[in-house]
């Protein structure tokens, strides 16, 4: 949000719902002001593009709402996954000493990272929910690298904008822009509550982004991709994502 103000944005909002259609009009508005998710195409695209302009301008920094630990759910509920993988299977019998993180694309020092390297950044620990767009949800509580001090040391080109994130299951990835990826509450979590975090959860890595829902909390990652165009790697828009409809800004 750079070269508008709220106000204008407001007083330009304002004008929109006085019209026919409020929604139509925001697409509008959203292309005006370089605020359009990228499924914004579509009967539902307008409507998308209202809400994702909206949080930009106006909750972009707002953190997720965070528990006491008394809140932590007692049995967290692992949604049912496929069998994974062999190349998974043969890190999991090596303890996942081999497990890489790896940062490509628009940065100026790309880097491959082992579990030790990204638990000697510095870490954070937050009591979050995850939810489900099915829904259901529970609180747990997370520990892990803030995905912006990995992006930090990588160096982020100017011109980048999006970041693409990849599961060692083929069929999960996703984006998310650089205002969720440099979120303070966005974290690298290779642990949960009172232990290393389990592969039902995700482990050895996984993407917490407690301010969307969680189907963009992507388990046992390992690649992100820095970007500045999201083109072919939109799950809403592709009918092979197990995400395929799913609004690409889930924010809640
Ligand atoms: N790799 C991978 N990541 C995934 C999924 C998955 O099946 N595979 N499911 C997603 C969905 S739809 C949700 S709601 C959450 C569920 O997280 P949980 O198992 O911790 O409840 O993980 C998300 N991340
Ligand atoms: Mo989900």
């Amino acid at each position: 949000m750079s070269k508008i103000s709220r106000r204008q944005f407001v007083t330009a909002g304002l004008a929109a719902t006085a019209g026919v259609s409020g929604l139509a009009v925001a697409a509008n508005l959203g292309r005006r002001f370089g605020l359009v998710p990228p499924d914004s195409g579509g009967i539902y695209g307008p409507g998308e593009t209202l809400t994702y302009a909206a949080q930009r301008l106006f909750t972009r920094h707002s953190l997720a709402r965070e528990f006491p630990r008394s809140m932590i759910s007692k049995v967290p509920f692992a949604n049912d996954m496929p069998p994974l993988n062999d190349a998974f299977k043969r890190l999991q019998s090596g303890a996942f000493a081999d497990w890489r993180l790896s940062i490509d694309g628009m940065v100026a020092r790309p880097e491959s990272y082992s579990l030790a390297d990204l638990r000697g950044f510095p870490v954070r620990s937050q009591i979050t929910e995850v939810v489900c767009e099915e829904g259901w949800s529970y609180v747990a509580e997370w520990i892990g690298t803030p995905l912006s001090e990995v992006l930090k040391a990588s160096g982020i080109l100017p011109q980048a904008r999006y970041l693409v994130y990849f599961s060692i299951d083929p069929d999960w990835w996703d984006s998310i822009d650089l205002a969720d990826a440099q979120h303070p509450q966005t974290l690298l979590a290779w642990a949960m509550n009172d232990g290393d975090l389990p592969v039902a959860f995700g482990g050895p890595l996984r993407l917490r982004l407690p301010r969307q829902l969680g189907y963009k909390s992507i388990k046992f990652v390992t690649r992100v991709m820095v970007t500045d165009s999201v083109k072919g790697f939109v799950p809403a828009l592709d009918p092979k994502s197990p995400n395929s409809g799913y609004a690409w800004y889930a924010g809640i």
